[in-house]
């Protein structure tokens, strides 16, 4: 732990500030006095850094690595603060040398290097295998861009580049000692030893150097540190003549140079597979040295070592540990498969047929020759095992190699012991359909893990004055243990705790509605409720239901100006694929409709709707804590589990849901006396899919509200839409509106008026926020992260629990 007093931070951050500046502190801009402030906070936690790698290489202790893609950690000062327990020595320094925390956090640039639910997630269990004492890493690309940059013009999505490294990055070291090789092309040749074994020979490779830049990933108050390493891809020194044209040093620059803005659909394949071999081979060459200067025999590989795969992405690590073990350290391969599959795990997130990943055989022949005969082969053992014990027409349709392509969810099932899903729902879709084969060939391997969030960001340091009331309420102790919320239900009668509950969220709101002026000139008013979806834009999401709602809303109000209903903000928070031309229709569509109800003057404030800019993980923390109403309206049986739920409900906000992903246990925990559920069941829909009996024509037809709504798309009531709204219409009715939302479009608005009525309540509704706030330990990634160490990792805390 570290113990320093606020004299002498303020001395060292001084002194520090001039030694690097050569200027007083005073007359720096804020991003110098943030770099300045990380850069010694880093020095005080660099001795701590030091041991725990010491120690788990002296205890030879198990070691988790999670290999993934994507990471989005936000901000990194606050979080590093409030594990280390220097929060307030901190804040109170710089106070009295007349800097202001939150100011000088804003100097920070927060790294977007991943798309949405799937790098928070990383992020969120990064936080928490440090947390709970575990040896745990991360694995993953150091992008020179992260996510574009998102602006609105005239209503369009226009993308930026995000240049987040311009100015340095104060938490990573770069680790050149580490750096290691990775070959890509060329062709293999079987030679024979001496002794008359065949081995493979690569030749003509390209070879990239891979140098890990590491991050500190700080446990809360335990003095564990983990480490964040990502890749980045360089020309190998002294091997630049290789590269002569400007064309290829090009190429090398390019595999870590940008992050796929893709969650649904892939594109720029040859890059994209060069990226996932590139950190997967980097990340598993790095952990053998590791393991090597353990001196262990090779059985013990897995006792040792455990690897995650976050998704498919880096599921040629399947193929590269097979190889290492065969190529370079001789194995068998029947010592080398056990080893494998033993030590890998894998994490499926999504069913979107879109979203699975299938590369062209010939691209990962000619890109990685040795690696495509390692799995031919992993393939052909496959085949030949099962087809007596499964039939052949079972068995070929869990091939990796089909259709002249490579299905990577295949290979990261067959070379791994554990599958699993990330929502009760999402886990049984993958059992019964969308793996349901291999299901049946290894049911053991199956099991679900519901994703969770970590409270430590999302209330802890985003929203402090709900820290503050929950220390005074229940003490202390749900800091470590979230499940002790639950202590707060003794007080869902009390009138004071439910009034100090509504201070907290009208001072949130008053500060998101002063962002809200500054950024987009709309004035808001924070005793209207606040209503929230944010996320990545998708159809199956669903937005569009939610525009729906806000048009029919519009309706009502211009039809009967003197209804009584309170006054809602709609607030959006999303970025669309560049590619995703549908889901840039829609952010036009939410852009053009906030033009038409913010400026008509008959709407008298009582609807108005803000689409942010730019979200991320920093918008987050300033949305969440401000939300009353969470939307989170997918067709049931798409979304695979969803976390900006779990995040909401943290905040007390009230959930309004499809039976979707984590919804249903979201309900399971707060009943339907605290959410709003409306819409299809997943059997419904299945049974719709089954039947062909879907028909939106129909449903347009028969519903004049529902048709009147539609109508506006394409009769020029909203000012500004161009072909969007013809499209956006022809989606739902000439091509059958394909998530169902007209089918929906009746119960959410009747789960919407229930909403009206309660928040007209203020103590029914702060009743049911505090539940809310009150069952969300549940969801804790530090319980997630519990049971993926003791059922899947096998892994032990190294040190002891975490002291607040
Ligand atoms: C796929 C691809 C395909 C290639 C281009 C880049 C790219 C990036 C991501 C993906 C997979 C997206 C899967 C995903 O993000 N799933 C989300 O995972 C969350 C965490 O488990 C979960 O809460 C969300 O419901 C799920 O949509």
């Amino acid at each position: 732990m570290i113990a320093i007093t606020s004299k002498q931070f303020k001395d060292d951050y001084v002194k520090m500030f001039e030694q690097v500046y050569a200027y007083n502190y005073q007359e720096g801009t804020r991003r110098e006095q943030f770099e300045v402030l990380g850069s010694l906070i880093k020095k005080y936690y660099m001795k701590d850094w030091k041991k725990t790698i010491e120690a788990y290489k002296e205890n030879k202790e198990k070691q988790v690595y999670y290999f993934s893609m994507e990471f989005l950690p936000g901000r990194m000062l606050k979080s590093n603060l409030w594990n280390l327990g220097l929060t307030s020595v901190v804040a109170t320094g710089l106070a009295e040398l007349g800097l202001d925390l939150d100011e000088v956090a804003e100097g920070e640039v927060d790294p977007a290097l991943g798309n949405g639910g799937l790098g928070r997630l990383a992020s969120c269990f990064m936080d928490s295998i440090a947390s709970n004492g575990l040896s745990g890493h991360g694995n993953g690309i150091r992008y020179r861009y992260g996510l574009f940059k998102q602006k609105f013009i005239d209503g369009y999505q226009i993308e930026l580049p995000e240049n987040w490294l311009r100015n340095g990055n104060v938490w990573e070291v770069r680790k050149e000692n580490k750096a290691v090789i990775v070959r890509f092309g060329g062709n293999v040749v079987m030679e024979q030893d001496e002794a008359g074994n065949l081995y493979p020979r690569y030749e003509h490779t390209r070879n990239i150097l891979a140098v890990p830049y590491d991050t500190p990933q700080v446990g809360f108050r335990n003095g564990n540190m983990n480490n964040l390493r990502l890749w980045s891809a360089e020309i190998p020194y002294g091997e630049e003549y290789l590269f002569r044209t400007e064309e290829e040093r090009d190429e090398v620059k390019q595999i870590t140079e940008v992050l796929y803005p893709d969650d649904s659909n892939y594109e720029g394949r040859r890059l994209r597979i060069k990226q996932e071999y590139f950190f997967s081979s980097a990340g598993v060459q790095s952990i053998i040295r590791y393991f090597k200067t353990l001196e262990e025999d090779w059985s013990l590989f897995p006792d040792k070592i455990a690897i995650h795969i976050n998704d498919t992405h880096p599921a040629l690590v399947v193929p590269e540990l097979m190889r290492i073990l065969l190529d370079e350290e001789g194995l068998s391969w029947e010592q080398a498969w056990e080893i494998t599959k033993k030590t890998i795990s894998y994490t499926n997130h999504t069913i979107l047929q879109e979203a699975m990943e299938r590369w062209n055989i010939e691209m990962i022949q000619s890109l990685l020759p040795r690696i495509y005969q390692i799995i031919e082969e992993i393939n052909r053992r496959h085949i030949e095992k099962k087809i007596p014990l499964y039939g052949e027409e079972l068995t070929y349709r869990t091939a990796i190699l089909q259709d002249g392509q490579v299905h990577m969810a295949n290979l990261a099932i067959i070379g791994s012991h554990s599958v699993n899903g990330v929502a009760r729902l999402h886990t049984d879709i993958l059992m019964e359909q969308t793996l349901r084969d291999f299901y049946i060939m290894y049911p053991n391997k199956f099991n679900n893990k519901t994703n969770g969030i970590t409270h430590r960001r999302w209330i802890h340091i985003a929203n402090p004055g709900l820290t503050r009331l929950l220390d005074d309420v229940i003490g202390e102790e749900w800091k470590s243990n979230p499940d002790e919320l639950k202590l707060l239900k003794a007080f869902a009668n009390d009138k004071e705790i439910l009034k100090r509950i509504e201070e907290v969220k009208l001072a949130n709101k008053k500060r998101f509605a002063a962002y809200v002026k500054e950024e987009k000139g709309i004035e808001i008013d924070p005793t209207a409720i606040f209503d929230v979806q944010i996320k990545r834009l998708h159809a199956y999401k669903r937005q569009l239901l939610n525009v729906l709602h806000i048009l029919d809303r519009y309706n009502q109000l211009k039809d009967q100006p003197d209804m009584t209903m309170p006054k809602r903000v709609f607030i959006f928070g999303a970025k669309a694929a560049p590619s995703y031309h549908y889901a840039k229709q829609i952010i036009k569509l939410i852009n053009a409709v906030a033009e038409l109800v913010n400026n008509d003057q008959e709407m008298k404030d009582q609807i108005k709707v803000v689409f942010v800019e730019n979200y991320g993980v920093s918008l987050a923390e300033l949305i969440i804590p401000a939300a009353d109403v969470s939307e989170q309206i997918s067709l049931a049986g798409k979304e695979a589990s969803g976390t900006s739920n779990m995040k909401l409900m943290a905040n007390g906000a009230l959930t309004m849901a499809t039976m979707d992903g984590a919804n249903i246990e979201i309900h399971e925990a707060v009943g339907n006396e605290n959410m709003y559920v409306f819409g299809l069941s997943n059997e419904e829909v299945q049974s719709y899919y089954e039947n062909h009996t879907y028909h939106s024509r129909n449903l347009y037809e028969g519903n004049p509200r529902l048709k009147r709504v539609l109508n506006m798309l394409i009769d020029g009531s909203i000012p500004g839409l161009h072909d969007e709204g013809q499209d956006i219409f022809d989606s739902l009715i000439k091509f059958n509106d394909e998530y169902f939302l007209l089918k929906d479009f009746d119960s959410y608005l009747q789960a919407q008026r229930h909403v009206d009525q309660d928040y007209l309540d203020r103590e029914k509704w702060n009743k049911m926020a505090l539940m809310n706030i009150a069952q969300s330990g549940r969801f804790s990634a530090d319980y997630t992260i519990q049971r993926y160490a003791e059922e899947i990792w096998l892994l032990h805390p190294r040190v002891a629990e975490a002291k607040s």
